[in-house]
């Protein structure tokens, strides 16, 4: 009986302790997966084949002139700690040498920029695949660290735009 166990353990032990080579954080797979989002009036998001990078649908964001459009993806896995790389597909046609930022919030205080993360991802007009080691995520912008066991939210934004701004995004998601 005691050998049973353990070879049930050691038959359990190495699933229980490989984190899944990808983990994602949202595929825009499920109309649920949209119900993860949050953007302000008047955007308009979808799912979409035009853009795929992962599974079968990628999502297309329309955003309103105007300063700070951003997109908000909450209710993502909160621990990052056993991952190497935050990853996501992009696409911003006809938005070649625009800036586009990333915003990775801990559970933490993210109040001021040095205690938050934030990186430039500058478009092409073409599809992009983008890779953030975590070891940046989690030293942060100079302040504190970021706790990669406790994370929250990641937002896409521009800092303004003139005219609306039509962004395709899809496979954000963490490897190892
Ligand atoms: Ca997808």
């Amino acid at each position: 009986m005691k050998r049973l166990a353990l070879v049930l353990l050691l038959m359990i032990l190495p699933v229980a302790c490989s984190p899944e080579p990808v983990r994602t954080i949202n595929d825009f797979e499920t109309e649920s997966d949209l119900d993860r989002l949050t953007w302000r009036c008047p955007y308009w998001i979808e799912r979409t084949d035009e853009f795929v990078a992962v599974g079968q649908y990628g999502l297309m964001v329309e955003m309103p002139a105007g300063i700070y459009p951003t997109l908000e993806l909450w209710n993502i896995p909160e621990n990052w700690s056993r991952y190497a790389r935050f990853e996501f597909d992009v696409w911003g046609p006809g938005l070649a040498g625009r800036e586009l930022f990333v915003r990775i919030d801990d559970q933490g205080s993210s109040e001021r920029f040095i205690d938050r993360f934030e990186a430039i991802v500058v478009l092409t007009g073409e599809r992009q695949h983008v890779q953030l080691p975590l070891t940046r995520v989690r030293n942060g912008n100079g302040g504190r660290p970021l706790d990669l066991s406790r994370m929250e939210r990641v937002l896409f934004y521009f800092k303004s735009a003139d005219e609306r701004i039509t962004l395709y995004l899809d496979g954000v998601r963490l490897t190892r």
